[in-house]
């Protein structure tokens, strides 16, 4: 099921949903390496969404602000390499939707329970926004809030359920979004925690 929420913005309900066991298994892995932590905000709060990475790069929060890293800033080891299952899933994704040349080198990995919430904001630390980002979701549903170029815009609210995959490229790329809360539900395999996964290419000059 291949639907358009908006130009660029391409939903691809269950895409994943096969291969639940297998995701969730790697995604364990990757969390015994670079455990879940909580980012700080700029403002000096803490974020609710708990938060790793995988592959060439991850995002971190630091009293400069926001930036990508090669390196977990918890270990000071780099990050774990973005595992093939996932890495594969995202090419697969961005495919369907019409991007042939995405190759992620950053997986940002959101972990979500009862009260986490993440704000409305605009995803421009990639420096190369001719790139897509790729986001699936996993576990509890999660109530997703999408909006437009503008803060003030007017905001949708989808329901993202576990095995869906959104890819945002071209003018979507840019959107204010963000994640207003959970469904009440628990999920079979996750209980009461929600997953979402990000594929980004970043382009950073070094
Ligand atoms: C989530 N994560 O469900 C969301 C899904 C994040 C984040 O927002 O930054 O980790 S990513 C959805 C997304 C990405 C890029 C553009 C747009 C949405 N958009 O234009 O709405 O935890
Ligand atoms: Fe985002």
């Amino acid at each position: 099921e291949r639907e358009q929420l908006e130009p660029g913005a391409i939903l691809l309900r269950q895409f994943a949903a096969e291969q639940e066991k297998e995701l969730l298994c790697v995604l364990a892995q990757v969390e015994q390496q670079a455990p879940f932590r909580h980012m700080r905000t700029p403002g000096g709060g803490t974020m609710s969404a708990a938060m790793t990475c995988c592959g060439n790069w991850g995002w971190v929060s630091s009293p400069q602000g926001y930036t990508y890293t090669t390196q977990d800033p918890l270990s000071h080891h780099p990050w774990p390499p973005i595992p093939t299952v996932l890495s594969h899933l995202a090419q697969k994704a961005a495919q369907a939707a019409g991007y042939d040349k995405f190759i992620p080198n950053a997986c940002l990995i959101n972990r979500y329970q009862t009260g986490s919430l993440m704000g409305l904001h605009q995803d421009k630390d990639e420096q190369d926004i001719m790139q897509p980002i790729v986001s699936l979701s996993l576990g509890r549903t999660g109530l997703f809030m999408w909006g437009g170029k503008k803060r003030n815009d007017r905001v949708r609210v989808l329901a993202l359920e576990h095995g869906d995959v959104l890819v945002w490229g071209g003018p979507a790329r840019l959107h204010y979004h963000g994640i207003k809360g959970l469904a009440p539900q628990p999920h079979p395999l996750t209980g009461l925690t929600r997953f979402n996964i990000t594929f980004r290419y970043v382009a950073i000059p070094s």
